[in-house]
């Protein structure tokens, strides 16, 4: 048996068959500091409310596979120290031995699926790392999604990564990628990149049909949205480009590597930007939120006709 237990409201809605929408905990944990990143949690949870949605939170804490935290737990997990970074490939080990652990996009998506959770939103999700033709570090993000029924909904991968090779993964595994509302993909805090989108949508309905057509024809695995912040909250990409030059010439001079990479740059990007970075992340994922509880709405709405 797996160990897992729902917030009171996401209980609820469960029984009731009401839309939800996944969250994850490792924003929480490694991509915000805190107190911004419990401050910005509790603000997603309830953008997704505001648009008549259900937020469920997703964590492993103490052995217990959490689908929706109650506000004392997402508290106690954003102060917390050392909290494992949870992927496919740990989550379950977790688990078992009683373990803490924030989970990423990937481990979130198999957390959502278990629970009958179909959308999710976070900021970015990882991809292929700069440099990844050496250390092959190409985040477990992008076979996820190839594998679990699960739509995704993200501001692009982040600008950290090589967001062309990223994409072109992404279309070898036959992840659909859809830009919201435009032709371009976003590329995380700014709202547009030279590459062109794959597909693009426009309404919440169509993102939530083409999910549903997918895993009616047998189709394994999620989409990912990838849906551009707000233009007033973005950084453009020329002011971006030195920046994350020097967070990335800086990481490869300490030797940092594996998990920790991508909580290292966040964070130097933070602290080069004057917190600017960190303002453009928590306007994006609010925005993601918002429209992933219309896909929520919408994913009901397509199942029931
Ligand atoms: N979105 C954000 N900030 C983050 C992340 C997403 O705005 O910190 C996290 C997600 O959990 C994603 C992870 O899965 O970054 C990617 O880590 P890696 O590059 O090690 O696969
Ligand atoms: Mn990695």
């Amino acid at each position: 048996m797996i160990p897992i237990t729902y917030s009171a409201e996401v209980a609820a809605a469960l029984a009731e068959n009401a839309p939800i929408v996944a969250l994850e905990s490792t924003i929480i944990t490694h991509g915000m500091p805190y107190p911004q990143n419990v401050e910005t949690a509790r603000l997603v949870e309830q953008d997704v409310r505001d648009h008549t949605a259900v937020p469920a939170t997703i964590a492993v804490i103490d052995g217990v596979l959490h689908v929706g935290l109650e506000p004392d737990q997402l508290e106690a997990l954003g102060q917390a120290q050392d909290v494992a970074k949870l992927s496919r490939a740990d989550m379950a080990a977790c688990i078992a031995t009683g373990g803490t652990g924030a989970t990423t996009v990937a481990a979130t998506m198999i957390g959502a699926h278990l629970a009958g959770v179909s959308v999710f939103a976070t900021g970015g999700i990882g991809g292929v790392h700069k440099g990844a033709e050496d250390s092959f570090d190409i985040s477990a993000d992008l076979h996820e999604l190839a594998q679990t029924p699960v739509t995704v909904v993200a501001a692009g991968a982040k600008a950290i990564l090589d967001l062309n090779k990223t994409f072109e993964v992404l279309e070898t595994l036959g992840v659909p990628v859809i830009a919201f509302g435009q032709d371009t993909l976003p590329a995380f805090w700014s709202a547009t990149s030279d590459l062109h989108a794959p597909l693009r949508m426009d309404t919440a309905t169509q993102i939530a049909r083409a999910q549903i057509m997918r895993t009616a024809m047998g189709l394994q695995g999620g989409q990912l949205v990838c849906n551009p912040i707000p233009q007033d909250s973005q950084i453009p990409a020329e002011v971006l480009a030195p920046v994350i030059a020097q967070a990335l010439q800086e990481a490869d001079d300490q030797g940092i590597n594996a998990k920790a990479v991508t909580p290292f740059l966040l964070g130097r990007i933070f602290e080069l930007t004057e917190g600017r970075s960190l303002t453009a992340n928590i306007a994006l994922v609010r925005n993601n939120a918002r429209l992933a509880a219309q896909i929520a709405v919408a994913m009901i709405d397509g199942q029931s006709k």
